[in-house]
Formats: C-alpha cells, sequence, structure tokens
C-alpha cells in the first residue's frame, strides 16, 4: 500500500473511532448540603398537588409515570414531606414509577431527597435502554432508614454522567420523596453527524491528505517559500 493508501485508512479509522466516544457510567458525588432550598429547574410547585402530571415537560424534559404531586400535611404510611420543605414535591409510592427523559440527553442531575429509604431505587439508562447506573436510597443517603427529622436522610443529592432518562421507584414500601430538581443537558442526539456530513467530512480529509501528497510528490522546485 503506498503512503497516500495508508493515510487514507488512517484517516477512515480516527474518523469512524473518534467520533463515538465512550458514555460516562453514572456515579454519586457527595453533594454534603442538607439544608433545603426550593431551587432548581423543577420545583414542582407549578403542578397540581394530588396530580400525577404525566406527561408534563420542562424544557428539554418530560416526565412520565404514576408519581404524584404532594404538599405538607404528611399522610403517615403515605408519604411525608422532605425535611423543611412546604411547597409542592414529588412522590413515588408503592407499585408507581416515575421517569424523567431529555431529549438529548443529561450529564447531571441533583435533587433534594426527603427521608431515604433503602428500597428507594435511581436507575439510570442510555439511550439504547442500557443500565448505565443503579442506587438505591441506602447508598445516597446512608442509614436509608427514613428518617424525616435528620440531616442524614434529608439532603441534596447529586449524579454525573451520560444517560437518556432516569427512572424512580421505591420497590414493596412508601415512599420516596424529592424536590428541587436540576440537571445539565446533554448532547445525545446532536454530537451525531448525518450520515451526509459524514460523506462531506471524510471526502474533505481524503482531499486534503491527496493535496498533501502532491505537493510531497511534486519535489522542491514547487514549494512555496
Ligand atoms: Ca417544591
Ligand atoms: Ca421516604
Amino acid at each position: 500500500m503506498g503512503s497516500f493508501g495508508k493515510f487514507a485508512g488512517a484517516v477512515a479509522l480516527l474518523a469512524v473511532a473518534g467520533f463515538q466516544s465512550p458514555a460516562a457510567a453514572v456515579v454519586i458525588v457527595p453533594s454534603g448540603l442538607s439544608t433545603f432550598t426550593d431551587t432548581g429547574n423543577e420545583t414542582f410547585n407549578s403542578l397540581t398537588v394530588g396530580s400525577t402530571f404525566n406527561g408534563h415537560t420542562n424544557g428539554d424534559a418530560t416526565f412520565t409515570g404514576t408519581g404524584t404531586i404532594q404538599q405538607v400535611p404528611n399522610v403517615g404510611g403515605q408519604y411525608a414531606a422532605p425535611l423543611g420543605d412546604e411547597t409542592p414535591y414529588l412522590v413515588v409510592r408503592v407499585g408507581q414509577t416515575e421517569r424523567i427523559t431529555f431529549a438529548n440527553g443529561a450529564t447531571s442531575l441533583s435533587f433534594f431527597l426527603g427521608s431515604a429509604d433503602s428500597y428507594n431505587t435511581f436507575n439510570f439508562y442510555d439511550k439504547d435502554g442500557n443500565s448505565v447506573g443503579s442506587f438505591t436510597g441506602n447508598q445516597l443517603l446512608s442509614p436509608g432508614n427514613g428518617d424525616q427529622e435528620g440531616p442524614a436522610t434529608n439532603s441534596f443529592v447529586f449524579f454525573s454522567g451520560d444517560f437518556k432518562y432516569v427512572e424512580f421507584g421505591t420497590g414493596s414500601q412508601n415512599a420516596l420523596e424529592l424536590d428541587s430538581l436540576s440537571w445539565t443537558p446533554g448532547q445525545i442526539t446532536g454530537a451525531v453527524p448525518e450520515p451526509s456530513t459524514w460523506a462531506m467530512m471524510i471526502l474533505g480529509f481524503l482531499g486534503v491528505g491527496f493535496l498533501s501528497y502532491r505537493r510531497r510528490s511534486a519535489g522542491p522546485s514547487l514549494r512555496v517559500v
């Protein structure tokens, strides 16, 4: 294979490898923030208390599922507001799930988790539905015993990674309660060029390579000085 052939092969390999950056798994980032403040992309405050708000959209995020909006007063054995929270918040009870799907994926997520329980689940998925992170309430805020009064089980939690959607659940016991949700939009769809764009880019690379090959082959008399 000539030098131009090798060059073109290398360009093709780089084009395939370089644009498929591996997605980062979702990890917990310790926050240490246990004082409730109702801020963020979604405070749930504009939603109707008692509603499932299924299909609600907020910017690039779409909420689907059977979770409901609740607000103080608490209902024993059913749900309790996160510590210090007197505003509307999200509750997921037994048999319910709440999914948040991000149009272009997301690279971070945070919220104030109330009365963390060991059976609360927080599952992250990529655009193909593969798990990229799976956590329990006990992993987020230990000891995950559902305490409604202490900062250990009522605190902001942060996640970092690449994901398309996240799903909240609570197994066979009540309940998962959270508020003050924020996220960073990702680039899952925006980063993938259309096929025609790919063809133009590869042709462009090959053209540059061919010109450089021609210049090298022509000898020193044609060099621009
Ligand atoms: Ca709220
Ligand atoms: Ca709880």
